[in-house]
């Protein structure tokens, strides 16, 4: 099991398509470890985003990021750090396959409603600086038994 690390942006929230994205990662099978609403503060968006500081994009994205609330979320499944990647798709929505989150509901390069981790380190990373290990939850769901079929696991 894995799990990703996945904040809805400012323009997901404020564009009300919070419940539809949460959406697409419920009925993929998915189980939601923890979620929260906040707006971010501006150090947690530098520690968040670190590797691209120095980028020309860097500072809007920032901005971006702080200008409103985001929901935090802890998204987990078997290789959920790859299926949440490509439930998301290409970073670019107007490149963005139909299907993905991206291409379905973005036109733009930096106000792409999503972010998920890129890896295991990353997720790892990630999820440390966003929740309290009591944050995360851990509860079986019943219905994993039909998400998974126990002989490909
Ligand atoms: P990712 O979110 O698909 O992993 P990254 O390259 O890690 O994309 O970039 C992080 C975020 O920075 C993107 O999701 C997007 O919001 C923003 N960003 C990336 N490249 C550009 C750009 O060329 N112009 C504006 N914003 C960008
Ligand atoms: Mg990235």
């Amino acid at each position: 099991m894995q799990t990703s690390l996945i904040i809805l942006k400012p323009d997901a929230i404020q564009r009300g398509l919070a419940g539809q994205i949460l959406q697409r990662f419920e009925r993929k099978g998915l189980r939601i470890a923890a979620a929260k609403l906040m707006l971010v503060p501006r150090e947690q968006a530098e520690k968040h985003y670190a590797e691209h500081h120095g980028k020309p994009f860097y500072d809007g994205l920032i901005n971006f990021v702080t200008s409103s609330p985001v929901m935090v979320l802890a998204i987990q499944g078997l290789e959920a750090i790859t299926v949440c990647r490509t439930l998301i798709g290409a970073t670019n929505g107007r490149k963005a396959d139909p299907g993905t989150i991206r291409g379905d509901f973005g036109m733009s390069g930096g106000f792409n409603l999503v972010h998920g981790s890129d890896s295991e380190a990353s997720a790892e990373r990630e999820l440390a600086l966003w929740f309290t290990d009591n944050e995360l939850t851990d509860t079986p769901r019943t219905i994993e038994q039909w998400v998974y079929d126990p002989s490909d696991l």
